[in-house]
């Protein structure tokens, strides 16, 4: 039999809470405000199992959430850090492990975070156990294998993204019912579930209003259309919400995020051994997070296709923010799938290049698009819930890039450059089109020309 891993600190201390200053749409932070916000006391003290709490969103809203009072429980089954193992690529910044990141979190603030070291697909019983012996308020789920090229690598990566994905959700909710745990589950979902504007018109928060045959009017899920392997697990696991909120009453919010953008937040800044991720690869590297790195290292921005994608993204301060506002208002039992539109603004993947090659000088790069995908998009989405709920969201602002090409610049050392052009491909044609991209032309600070990594 195994047990879990348990990695425990005792708890202290008085909170002190720095948090950002944030803006929407017009006005521009010059940098992270450390002003207090007020912490939670008493009844609004919640007790957060964070699900993936080592990844690049789990681990700032595990420090946000216990920065605020709430008491935190890590688990994750550190499945990311062999990934990066497997793809020979390691985060930008140097994470340090799960007990050092606890143990430091404890000195800078003076509270207690627990690690758990646990599988949700493969440890059923554990994590059965787990909730009861926790018995927490909530349980926000970010542990997914969450990139869409590495989910369309190989029939490995395929399959492996379906069965961790759907698997962990799938447990999630059995888990729940049998430990007899009222948890409100918070799941990380994505916009694009939603196929990124395909309905027409302003994407709604989850459901949308329909005329049926006969003209009987609805309103029913937003209609699924995954561009990725992974994308296409985020859409079977709102299904699986769906009915396991009808069928045993799971109080369950769904959040679809946008790309999100950034490494520090104001938690992750107070101690370099706080250090959030940074992926930069082809397959994990995002694509804002990725044009801001290669611009500090004067690396042509790797724009695919026409770069007429349009995308949404929210900065990763916000991710956790929204993360406790979801916590902060669960659905009723017995009401439908909570879901919110996780996002800040929409922009255009070329736009945003040429925000980054202007901010930096380094030119734009036309690569064939290793992906299926439209090659142009338009992008209305509504975030209202989240807004009405007083989040006031970061936007794309040149100061805030200064702090990720700081970071760049910091760590540019530990950057492969053999990891910077796109290494999976959606189907045979894409990769056919791609065939003559060569990874290691590619050198930092411009060494190689434009024309090196053309095809
Ligand atoms: P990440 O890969 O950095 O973090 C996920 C964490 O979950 C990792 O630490 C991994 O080890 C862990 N994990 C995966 N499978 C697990 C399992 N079976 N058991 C236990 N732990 C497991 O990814 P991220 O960027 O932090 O994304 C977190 C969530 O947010 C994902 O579900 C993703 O789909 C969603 N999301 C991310 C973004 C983004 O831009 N990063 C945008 C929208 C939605
Ligand atoms: N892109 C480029 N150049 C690059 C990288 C990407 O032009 O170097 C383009 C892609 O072709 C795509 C767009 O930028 O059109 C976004 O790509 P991405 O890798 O930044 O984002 P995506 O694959 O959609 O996935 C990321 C996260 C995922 C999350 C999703 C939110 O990895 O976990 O669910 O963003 S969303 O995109 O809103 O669905």
């Amino acid at each position: 039999m195994k047990f879990y891993l348990f990695l425990t600190l005792p708890l202290t201390a008085a909170f002190t809470v720095p948090t950002t200053k944030s803006v929407v749409h017009t006005s521009k932070p010059s940098t992270f405000a450390l002003h207090a916000e007020s912490a939670v006391n008493g009844a609004d003290k919640k007790k957060v199992i964070v699900l993936g709490g080592d990844g690049f969103c789990g681990w700032p809203t595990s420090l946000y959430l216990s920065d605020q009072g709430h008491d935190v429980v890590i688990v994750d089954n550190l499945s990311r850090r062999n990934i990066d193992t497997e793809l020979g690529c390691d985060s930008l910044t140097p994470i340090q492990s799960p007990d050092v990141r606890v143990q430091a979190w404890k000195e800078v603030s003076g509270k207690e975070m627990k690690f758990v070291n646990l599988d949700v697909y493969k440890e059923y019983d554990l994590l059965v156990q787990l909730i009861k012996d926790e018995q927490p308020d909530s349980i926000v789920h970010f542990a997914e294998q969450r990139a869409a090229p590495y989910s369309m690598k190989t029939s490995k990566t395929k399959r492996y993204t379906v069965d961790n994905n759907v698997g962990g959700s799938n447990n999630l909710c059995c888990a729940v019912i049998d430990s007899e745990v009222d948890a409100h589950i918070v799941h990380l979902g994505t916009m694009g579930v939603y196929g990124y504007g395909t309905s027409g018109g302003e994407i709604p928060e989850g459901y949308i209003d329909v005329i049926l045959p006969g003209g009987r009017e609805s309103n029913i899920l937003h209609p699924a259309y995954p561009g990725s392997v992974y994308h296409a697990t985020k859409c079977l696991d709102a299904l699986l919400w769906q009915f396991y909120q009808k069928n045993d009453n799971l109080r369950i919010t769904d959040l679809h995020q946008g790309i999100v953008w950034g490494t520090n937040t104001p938690q992750t800044i107070k101690d370099e051994r706080l250090i959030n991720r940074f992926d930069y690869d082809g397959d994990y590297g995002t694509v804002l997070n990725r044009f801001l790195m290669q611009g500090a290292m004067g690396v042509p921005l790797t724009v695919y296709g026409t770069g007429g994608q349009t995308r949404a993204f929210i900065h990763i301060t916000d991710t956790a923010r929204c993360i406790e506002i979801a916590i902060n208002n669960p659905p009723k039992a017995g009401e439908r799938v909570e879901i919110f539109n996780q996002v800040a603004e929409t922009r255009r993947v070329r736009d945003v290049a040429k925000l980054v090659a202007d901010q930096t000088g380094v030119e734009m790069n036309l690569l064939p698009n290793p992906r299926q995908e439209a090659a142009e998009n338009e992008l209305d989405v509504s975030n209202r819930k989240f807004c009405s709920l007083g989040l006031d969201p970061i936007t794309l602002d040149e100061a805030l890039f200064n702090e990720v090409t700081e970071v760049v610049q910091k760590y540019k050392h530990r950057c492969d450059p053999t990891k910077i052009l796109p290494a999976s491909f959606w189907n045979k044609k894409r990769a056919e089109e791609c065939a003559s991209l060569d990874p290691n032309s590619v050198k930092i600070n411009g060494a190689a020309s434009k024309e090196a990594v053309k095809a």
